[in-house]
């Protein structure tokens, strides 16, 4: 391929100017690997895991907000929006948050009156820096007729912690947009739960604007079409949507290889392609789509790499382990 220096590469998100704002999630490591390619290609960040409560907020007398800070400081000083992820979601979060100082099981207002401060703590802390939030994340089951997750969100509180933390984060920040986030979000059965949970919130007068797409895709599935319908259908509800947490992951659900130590000729092209295909597609809802956020920036550091499986890398994004963008890049800002 022709040798593109680095001041003729393209910014991504001026690609996008027309549509939506890109961005990336980020940590203090990718900050500092990272910085000057983030700040060049995206417009807004979203901490990775800076922001979640377990690092937040470690025991109930004590927030740590100095790497959530951090992030904070490197998007204001580059000019880039912010979102925040998340104030409610049954991963990283802590064991205090559910018990007594006994270790006994918290009483239901208790748990009621942590939410409201912990939301109310960080909500404010960020107000006019965080312009949307990831209010309740995941709560939705992939499987099965019954739509909640269960959780000790929903085993103490019961389902109304959901409608409470969007109250909450209202009340910290009336201007924040206010979202609910999941992944599988285009199988048409989760989908259907995800519309029927945020559709029934909408009625009881919950302060709930717009729907997070996670996207954690592959270059095989979800199918253009169920990516289509989950964005009309979410969208007839009215509200925004953004993509939240984009990546595509070289492997099938079921693929688990760990031999290979660079992406396939094979992979690459397919990847070009599946990009392609999504940016079109996104670009035909860019009216109802205020955001893509991908979750990670370049190929070097990925969440995927450990996951689902421990140490297999992973090259699910637009630029390569260099930094330089990929074929895939060149196919989405053309
Ligand atoms: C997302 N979950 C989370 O929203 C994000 O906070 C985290 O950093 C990575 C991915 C996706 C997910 C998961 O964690 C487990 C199973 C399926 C999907």
């Amino acid at each position: 391929m022709e040798n593109k220096t680095n001041s003729s590469v393209p910014k991504l998100y001026e690609a996008f100017k027309q549509s939506f704002d890109i961005g990336a999630a980020v940590n203090p490591h990718t900050i500092i690997q990272a910085g000057e390619l983030i700040a060049k290609h995206y417009n807004s960040i979203t901490a990775e895991n800076e922001m979640k409560f377990a690092s937040v907020h470690p025991t109930e007398d004590t927030y740590t907000f100095e790497q959530a800070d951090q992030i904070v400081a490197f998007a204001k000083s580059n000019g880039m929006k912010m979102r925040g992820h998340t104030l409610v979601w049954h991963n990283q979060t802590t064991e205090w948050l559910f018990q007594e100082a006994d270790g006994s099981p918290v009483s239901r207002e208790r748990l009621y009156e942590r939410l409201k401060s912990h939301i109310d703590t960080v909500v404010k802390r960020y107000k006019g820096d965080i312009y949307a939030w990831d209010v309740v994340n995941e709560v939705i089951t992939d499987e099965g007729a019954d739509p909640l997750r269960p959780s000790k969100w929903l085993d103490i509180a019961g389902p109304g912690f959901i409608a409470k933390a969007f109250e909450f984060a209202h009340e910290a920040d009336p201007k924040a947009q206010l979202f609910y986030n999941d992944y599988n979000e285009s199988n048409p059965m989760k989908r259907d739960k995800i519309y029927n949970l945020v559709k029934s919130l909408l009625e009881q007068g919950v302060p709930v604007h717009g729907i997070g797409l996670q996207a954690h895709w592959s270059l095989y599935s979800p199918g253009l079409d169920d990516i289509r319908a989950a964005i009309e259908k979410y969208a007839s509800l009215g509200l925004r949507l953004q993509l939240t947490e984009l990546d595509v992951s070289m492997f099938r659900h079921d693929d688990l290889r760990t031999d290979l130590v660079h992406p396939t000729e094979e992979m690459l092209e397919l990847q070009e392609k599946r990009y392609e295909q999504l940016f079109n597609l996104l670009r035909e809802y860019d009216k109802h789509i205020d955001a893509v956020t991908f979750w990670g920036a370049a190929d070097d550091y990925t969440w995927l790499n450990d996951f689902p499986i421990r140490g297999r890398k992973n090259w699910p994004m637009l630029f390569n382990e260099s930094h330089e963008p990929k074929g895939s890049f060149w196919r989405v800002v053309k």
